[in-house]
């Protein structure tokens, strides 16, 4: 990524070193907090975050032994720390033509032990310069490693500047706020890639219009976050303008203890984001499911968050204010 062209966070140039005393050189120039990543890891597995010199190299001999038991890889990488970051990711299409585009990006920080909750697009405050840059440098980037297929790079954000993490080389679960605000069928063109068709427009033909924000419906105890499988004895998907239900349950369906709890995705656009919170506001509140415990009161409380509604919350901000909550019972 760096020989592409996408800024990344400062750290290792690549695996570290076995010599401790070279990894205390680079933690050195990088500056602590570091943290240090297994490459074989990915969704929050395998890192662990060093804040002085006299913790480091242990720190990096755990993070090699837990890399190689759960990946089979024990290389591991270093990174500056970031400390208050939001997530924001762009997605990209690439066809096998040398074309590549960037489709805006997608605001992921409402999450908790790295399960996104509510996603959006556009990012709250991202500027239209901002965009530009951070979207063409994907595109570029796309069109130099020779990506085919609908992709995402993830970064985190901080301070006005983004720090390239990791890549995911696919569609994912927030794709529709990306289709709300584009208008196109991310389903329909990655098939169209795959069977070595060109991408039917170029960058300057995309327009983002409106706010689109996600809510991930869990099947979930709502104080333990434990999952709730079981018969839903009722259901009532909410409808209306720009509300979008992404489901495969229905009244009777059995929700198997197997699998992720997630059970729909309820997808609210507006011309603004006032707009889309206050439709998905309204949305939820015509929802029904008994039968399961859901997360579609957590989903309200947050709607109704007065630091969500003003947007740009980091990716810490759940965990805390459900902490802070949760003191507040005691
Ligand atoms: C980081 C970071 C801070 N600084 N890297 C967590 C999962 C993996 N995708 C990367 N992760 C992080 N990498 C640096 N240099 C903080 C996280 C992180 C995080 C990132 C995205 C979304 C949620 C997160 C929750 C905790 C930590």
């Amino acid at each position: 990524m760096i020989k592409a062209g996408v800024p990344v966070v400062p750290g290792s140039e690549g695996a570290l070193p076995e010599q401790g005393a070279e990894i205390v050189k680079i933690a050195r120039k990088v500056g602590y907090p570091v943290i240090i990543k297994a490459s074989g890891g990915g969704g929050g597995r395998g890192m662990r975050v060093v804040h002085t010199e006299a913790a480091l190299l242990n720190a990096v001999i755990l993070t090699r032994q837990e890399a190689l038991a759960a990946f089979g890889n024990a290389t591991v990488y270093m990174e500056k720390f970031l400390e208050n970051p939001r997530h924001i990711e762009i997605q990209v299409l690439a066809d096998e033509h040398k074309n590549a585009v960037f489709l805006g990006e997608r605001d992921c920080s409402m999450q908790r032990r790295h399960q996104k909750i509510i996603e959006e697009a556009p990012a709250p405050e991202l500027t239209a310069k901002q965009r530009e840059r951070i979207g063409e440098r994907c595109a570029e980037a796309c069109r130099k490693i020779g990506y085919r297929g609908a992709g995402t790079f993830e970064f985190l954000y901080e301070h006005g500047e983004f720090y390239f993490i990791e890549m995911n080389t696919r569609l994912q679960v927030e794709h529709p706020v990306t289709e709300m605000i584009t208008g196109l069928d991310l389903v329909q063109l990655q098939i169209h890639i795959a069977n070595g068709e060109k991408l039917p427009f170029r960058q300057k033909d995309i327009e983002l219009r409106g706010h689109a924000i996600e809510c991930r419906i869990n099947a979930e105890d709502p104080r333990r976050f434990t999952p709730s499988p079981g018969k839903i004895t009722s259901y009532h998907p909410p409808g209306g303008p720009g509300i979008r239900v992404d489901t495969h349950v229905y009244a009777g369906y059995t929700v198997p203890p197997n699998y992720d709890s997630m059970i729909g995705k309820v997808i609210a656009y507006g011309a603004t984001r006032d707009q889309a919170i206050k439709r998905m506001r309204i949305a939820l509140s015509e929802m029904a499911v008994e039968g399961i415990q859901t997360n579609i009161a957590l989903h309200l409380e947050l709607l109704h968050d007065l630091r969500f509604m003003r947007g740009g919350t980091s990716i810490h901000y759940l965990e805390q204010k459900l902490a802070e909550e949760s003191k507040k019972k005691k």
